[in-house]
């Protein structure tokens, strides 16, 4: 049995997908991000970065396994399976790239874009016009990349979940992709698949999906630090 530790996040989508399309037994822990659950040392001890999704695998050889970073978790299932996942040493190389990718650039720039849509002071436009830019350059890269193909390597694989959900959400962030045709297509193309729709919709109704004030994203954000500080002094 793996354990699954979602909350309905594009990040938590990635391996919603992934499970969902396999079909492999799980339950899952549904965390409440603001009410800091990610924050519980029980929690930090799988996923020591105390964000989401992580996963507990209990049926190893060798005890119960960890794995944080969706990244790495994709791949973990993909091995663990033998679906969606590198069936060569040199296909490997190409999924690495691109998970890799997603994690430093696409990831990041649409999470930090997300933040300065729904949190920066108005009249704040530098960081949002940053992120926004750099988000859109991700959608660019993609654009080239699908060009001539229906998905990132060539047939669906853990790097179009990895990659689809911040495309998915690229309206509410104030993104067209009018201008990203391939991308469009690709997006539509995933968006349809039945497990992507089941993944989509765990859980959406949350009572704590929804949109998180300045303030509450504020004190989340100090005490996040200051737990992460707190286990820094401990190994110090
Ligand atoms: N690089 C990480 C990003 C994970 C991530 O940012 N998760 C967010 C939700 S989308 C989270 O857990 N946030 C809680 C927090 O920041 O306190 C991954 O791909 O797994």
């Amino acid at each position: 049995m793996i354990d699954f530790y979602y909350s309905p996040t594009p990040n938590g989508w990635k391996v919603a997908i992934m499970l969902a399309e396999t079909g492999l037994e799980h339950r899952t822990v549904l965390m409440n991000l603001r009410a800091g659950d990610q924050l519980t040392p029980a929690f930090r001890a799988i996923s020591p970065n105390a964000k989401m999704p992580a996963i507990v695998d209990h049926d190893t050889p060798d005890g119960p396994q960890t794995v944080f970073e969706s990244g790495a978790i994709l791949l973990y299932l993909a091995e663990r399976t033998g679906q969606f996942g590198p069936q060569t040493p040199t296909e490997r190389i190409a999924f690495n790239e691109w998970l890799f990718w997603q994690a430093a650039n696409q990831g990041p720039m649409g999470g930090q874009l997300s933040h300065f849509v729904n949190y920066s002071p108005k009249g704040e436009t530098y960081s949002h016009n940053r992120y926004k830019g750099e988000f859109e350059r991700a959608l660019a890269v993609m654009e080239t990349w699908l060009d001539g193909q229906d998905y990132m390597l060539g047939r669906y694989s853990i790097v179009d979940m990895m990659c689809f959900p911040w495309a998915f959400i690229a309206k509410p962030l104030g993104v067209s992709l009018d201008n990203f045709p391939n991308v469009a297509a690709w997006r539509q193309r995933i968006k349809t698949r039945p497990a992507v729709i089941d993944a989509i919709n765990l859980h959406k109704d949350a009572q704590f999906s929804g949109k998180a004030t300045a303030e509450q994203n504020a004190t989340l954000f100090n005490q996040s630090a200051a737990h992460l500080m707190q286990g820094q002094e401990k190994t110090n």
